[in-house]
């Protein structure tokens, strides 16, 4: 079902599963074998949080929606979109009317992004499993957004996986290359940046950045009976994997993310409790009360 307020989106679409709780995020741009602009990026991110704020979903598909009417060609995503790539990054508007409106906003609007990166962020640290459907192209930063998705699964036809990043002038040297390496090692993941060959779904399987090869007629319905499963597990023990999985390289960041769920934990505790209480009712805290487990 069509999550409300979805149909003010143009470049993606945003679905919640029926009866399993996870949604589809859909990248809806297949002529471009789904390139983002910036507007896309926005939308994207704006249904990436909406998922992430909802304590009733548990799990996200990412996806691109296709055939291309043009030629038939499947996408996940074939990065930034090359036809409004500007001097400092993907740009809204380069148009003579934005550069003579009195509105600073849309002048900014020429400024070029590159905050696909923070879509990439928030993927990372949002506390539920966010799984790359590659139904065919993932290319460029669309390669770099699978590599940062929790699992990928990829359609055993149609899925092609590639770097064109140093082709383009441009370099993922964030999750899209360092993340990519610890996933498939150091050696092939700089295959990947300074060959650009192209790989099956089969070959990303054994180089260990995809999870599985799926017919291609069935990657949605068993996308969706991964997202099934993992919904029936704890959600507070899949928050804490997701983060510790994240933890060991990401530094700072990474523990403070960890930390604030073992705080949430924390919280939930008498002894916690009677700290705030104590406060409130303006009293020492009994906390002699509460052991000193081992
Ligand atoms: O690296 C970053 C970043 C790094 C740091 C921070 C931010 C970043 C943000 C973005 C990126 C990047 O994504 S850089 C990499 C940008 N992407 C590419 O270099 C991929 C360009 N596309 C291709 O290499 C090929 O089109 C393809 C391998 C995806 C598909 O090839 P295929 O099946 O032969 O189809 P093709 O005919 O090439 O494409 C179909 C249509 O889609 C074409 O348009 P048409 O001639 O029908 O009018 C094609 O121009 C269009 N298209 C495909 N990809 C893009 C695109 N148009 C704009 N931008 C694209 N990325």
């Amino acid at each position: 079902e069509p999550v409300p307020g979805s149909d003010e989106f143009d470049d993606i679409t945003y679905h919640r599963a029926v009866d399993v709780p996870a949604v589809r995020i859909a990248f809806d741009r297949p002529e471009v074998r789904n390139a983002f602009r910036p507007g896309t990026v926005d939308e994207l991110y704006a249904a990436l949080d909406d998922a992430r704020k909802r304590a009733n979903v548990g799990c996200v598909l990412l996806t691109g929606n296709g055939p291309s009417e043009k030629d038939g060609g499947w996408a996940f995503c074939s990065g930034g979109d090359q036809s409004v790539r500007g001097g400092s990054g993907y740009e809204y508007r380069d148009d003579d009317e934005a550069d003579a409106s009195d509105d600073p906003l849309v002048r900014e609007a020429k400024a070029g992004r590159l905050h696909i990166l923070e879509v990439q962020r928030l993927i990372r640290f949002m506390p539920k499993p966010v799984v790359a459907v590659v139904p065919g192209w993932a290319v460029g930063g669309g390669h770099s957004l699978h590599v940062v998705c929790d699992m990928t699964l990829a359609s055993e036809e149609h899925a092609k996986f590639l770097q064109t990043d140093p082709d383009v002038a441009s370099f993922d040297g964030g999750f899209g290359s360092a993340y990519l390496a610890k996933q498939v090692g150091q050696k092939k993941a700089r295959e990947v940046f300074f060959m650009g060959k192209t790989y099956s779904a089969e070959e990303a399987v054994d180089m260990g950045m995809a999870n599985e090869a799926i017919p291609h007629e069935e990657l949605e319905d068993v996308a969706l009976e991964w997202a099934d499963e993992m919904t029936k597990k704890s959600p507070t023990a899949m928050r804490m994997l997701k983060y510790a999985f994240n933890m060991t390289d990401d530094g700072m960041v990474g523990q403070q993310v960890f930390a604030g769920e073992a705080t949430r934990l924390a919280y939930m505790t008498e002894e916690a409790q009677e700290g705030r209480d104590a406060f409130l009712e303006k009293r020492e805290p009994r906390f002699r009360d509460y052991p000193w487990h081992y």
